[in-house]
């Protein structure tokens, strides 16, 4: 019997649905579920005829593959992956290449990345992303981990992921050990951040606008005509517009409270360890948080009761400007993405290809938008680019935005709706364009009550200053470090 091009263990929605892909693009997959009930209906269901080989051991999945093996785990982030690994070490042979296509948290995959190479076998990390309709007619896909592994699964990836218009893969080595799956967890808090940003010029145009779903409905189905075209945009259109059997808005009786994954969390997380200000996704990951206390907001909302004025102004004028602040504020925010990827690239040595990562972005995911071609040339015509803003496109694009920015948050501010993405993005913008912060007071703060010492404007940059502000103290300083 024809031995099998890859292995794939886990056959929930992503799993199925990946050796779908695998199998229509000319591969010969074998698959194994840990209940291998699953398995069975598999291969005799939707796989029946196809050239899927259902196994129902980890002993018998291995044993039908070409060598060198390639095994796909499609399982529960976390423990699960763990134990599996430890499964089939025992079971591979040098050369062997071992791949997650979960959504594991990257410190887990650098780790695992060692611990697999030490025993002679490669390790991929690969993000996965689109989700069940992705794994199936082409996902984005960000792998990283030993780079021996990807000349072996650089085919078969590459044929089962998205594409854009000129054919190019939605998918590209990201770096060693842990990139791939860093890049896909930045992926994910974007997604938090665009779809926050979606969220908020909705409340606008439905609380400050008295919009119904309808007219937003069709609002939305123009701003996919313009820069915004994306896929969150389109759905957002769709959703305004979807109506219950009994014709009702659907988005009218879905309660206030978002859930998450943890992925945007990790994301924020990171973006505190490197230092690096992501303020519009963490604030994505808030927004989240305090809608989750719905019954305490009711409470409070009782407490401060407020009623949002009409607008002064043209209407139609407004709304052009929701859409442009929208518009700069996801600037801001992939901006803050990029700069995160920057300075973890540094911390971890990896080699990012920024442009090759808008280009994996491109389709096939949920961030998947037009813009982010615009982000791939920027970091062709210079890949050390420090930051989004400073491209000459990107520049001239926020410079025409920033007017309609500010009146938005302006007004939002003054009426009581909340827009802490559109104002957090807008008050990083303000301060990374600012030559002179206040940082100089906060200096002298630290020193006043921790003799933590100051640089100088008058002097050269590492040289550090005490002074005895209260007459009280003496001249002994703390070590100066940044944590
Ligand atoms: P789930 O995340 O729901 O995982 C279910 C699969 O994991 C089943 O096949 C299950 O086997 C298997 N499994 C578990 Br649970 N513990 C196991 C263990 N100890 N040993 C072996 N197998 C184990 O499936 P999913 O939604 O298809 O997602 C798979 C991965 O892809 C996850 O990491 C997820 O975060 C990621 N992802 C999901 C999406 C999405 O849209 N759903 C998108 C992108 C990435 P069983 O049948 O025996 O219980």
């Amino acid at each position: 019997m024809k031995k099998a091009d890859i292995g794939l263990v886990g056959l929930a929605v992503m799993g199925e649905n990946l050796v779908m892909n695998m199998e229509s693009k000319g591969f010969t997959v074998a698959v194994y579920n840990r209940t291998t009930e699953k398995v069975k209906n598999f291969t005799e269901g939707r796989a029946a005829g196809k050239n899927i080989i259902g196994t129902y051991s980890l002993e018998e999945l291995v044993a039908s593959l070409e060598k060198p093996r390639k095994i796909m785990m499609m399982v529960k982030a976390g423990a699960a992956v763990d134990a599996l690994i430890d499964q089939l070490l025992p079971l591979l042979e040098e050369g062997d290449i071992l791949i997650d296509g979960g959504n594991s948290h990257f410190p887990d995959t650098i780790r695992r990345t060692a611990y697999v190479e030490e025993k002679g076998i490669l390790y991929v990390g690969s993000g996965v992303s689109g989700g069940e309709e992705g794994a199936l007619n082409g996902p984005s896909l960000m792998p990283g981990g030993s780079p021996a592994a990807w000349q072996h699964v650089k085919p078969i990836f590459q044929a089962i992921c998205a594409k854009v218009e000129d054919g190019s893969p939605c998918c590209d080595w990201v770096g060693e050990n842990g990139a791939g799956h860093f890049v896909k967890m930045v992926h994910n808090g974007i997604e938090y951040g665009d779809m926050q940003l979606i969220c908020e010029a909705y409340q606008l145009m439905r609380d400050g606008l008295d919009m119904s779903a309808e007219e937003m409905h069709e609002v939305f189905a123009a701003w996919n005509e313009t820069e915004l075209e994306s896929y969150l945009i389109e759905i957002t259109r769709d959703i305004l517009g979807y109506r219950d059997e009994s014709g009702e808005i659907t988005l009218d009786h879905i309660l206030d409270t978002a859930g998450q994954k943890g992925t945007g969390k990790w994301t924020a997380v990171s973006s505190l360890d490197e230092g690096v200000p992501l303020t519009l996704i963490s604030e994505a990951v808030f927004s989240r948080c305090l809608s989750a206390i719905k019954e305490e907001r009711v409470k409070a909302s009782a407490v401060f009761p407020r009623s949002i004025p009409a607008l002064i102004g043209d209407k139609k004028e407004f709304i052009e400007c929701i859409r442009k602040a929208l518009y700069a504020s996801k600037i801001i925010s992939y901006a803050q993405g990029y700069a995160l990827m920057r300075a973890a690239a540094k911390t971890y040595s990896w080699n990012l290809n920024y442009g090759g990562i808008a280009l994996m972005w491109r389709g096939g995911c949920i961030i998947r938008s037009v813009f982010l071609g615009k982000i791939k040339e920027a970091y062709d015509k210079d890949a050390a680019l420090e930051n989004l803003l400073l491209d000459s496109y990107f520049a001239e694009t926020i410079k025409a935005l920033v007017p309609a920015w500010r009146e938005v948050v302006a007004y939002a501010v003054k009426v009581g709706i909340p827009m802490p993405a559109f104002a957090s993005a807008l008050s990083y913008f303000d301060g990374y364009t600012s030559a002179n912060l206040p940082a100089n007071l906060l200096q002298a703060q630290r020193d006043y009550f921790g003799a933590h010492t100051y640089e100088r404007t008058d002097a050269p940059r590492g040289k550090f200053f005490h002074t005895n502000w209260t007459g009280r103290g003496g001249n002994t300083t703390a070590n100066t470090y940044d944590v």
